[in-house]
């Protein structure tokens, strides 16, 4: 698979993109990152990239020339550009991104950006939750990590995806390693009891009960 980042800061992607699984995904050639310089297509010496709201107000809006420029060569890719008011990024999204061959991740900064590079230039627009961040750089940084861990071979036990959180609308039980008491604070029983069928029955009633707790919003769905 193939991602690419349009963003004036393309040194923020550097270190967390040669580390960890994602590193390891590019080193072996399961994923191909390549990052856009949007300043490369600023606007006169000092390749400016945005410009003060038509009608007023605070802030700068991201012009659509250098925009429109970055993302034409890319037009044969799916286009998605993070803004704070976007359409929430969810596990379906990204399950649906894993089965591109070509994404292109566009992060916005300043007060906004454009409409008419939204309109013309855009195929959707994704927020990463509900508040404010400076820009979409975290964000491009949490889609690549949620579609690398689903490209094949990346994770190394599957059944860990298929398993995990969301996917089964509930959120996951808690889980225990050795050793089985440290300071006094023990395991639940149950895990220890080596009777498969009351394990089970015991994680999908702790799935339940902190789903109640704690996303009461998923079981309304
Ligand atoms: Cl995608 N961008 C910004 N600037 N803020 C956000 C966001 C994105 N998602 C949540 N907050």
């Amino acid at each position: 698979m193939r991602i690419n980042i349009i963003t004036i800061f393309p040194d923020f992607f550097t270190s967390p993109l040669d580390v960890s699984l994602v590193g390891k995904a590019r080193d072996s050639g399961t994923l191909d990152v390549r990052l856009f310089d949007l300043r490369e297509h600023g606007r006169g010496v000092h390749r400016q990239v945005d410009d003060a709201p038509f009608g007023g107000g605070a802030g700068m809006v991201m012009m659509v020339q250098p925009l429109a420029e970055a993302l034409e060569p890319l037009a044969d890719t799916h286009r998605v550009l993070f803004t704070p008011g976007g359409t929430p990024l969810d596990q379906e999204t990204l399950d649906r991104w894993a089965t591109l061959e070509d994404l292109t991740l566009v992060c916005g900064r300043y007060e906004g950006i454009d409409e008419r590079v939204a309109e013309h230039f855009i195929d959707e627009e994704i927020s990463i939750g509900d508040y404010v961040l400076l820009g979409g750089e975290v964000a491009a940084l949490v889609a690549i990590e949620g579609v690398t861990r689903l490209l094949t071979g990346v994770v190394g036990n599957p059944t860990s995806v298929e398993t995990e959180s969301f996917r089964e609308g509930l959120l996951e039980e808690p889980h225990y390693t050795r050793p089985a008491e440290f300071r006094g604070w023990g395991v639940p029983e149950v895990l220890r009891s080596g009777d498969h069928a009351r394990i089970e029955a015991w994680r999908e009633e702790e799935r339940l009960r902190r789903t109640r707790e704690r996303r009461p919003d998923l079981l309304d769905e």
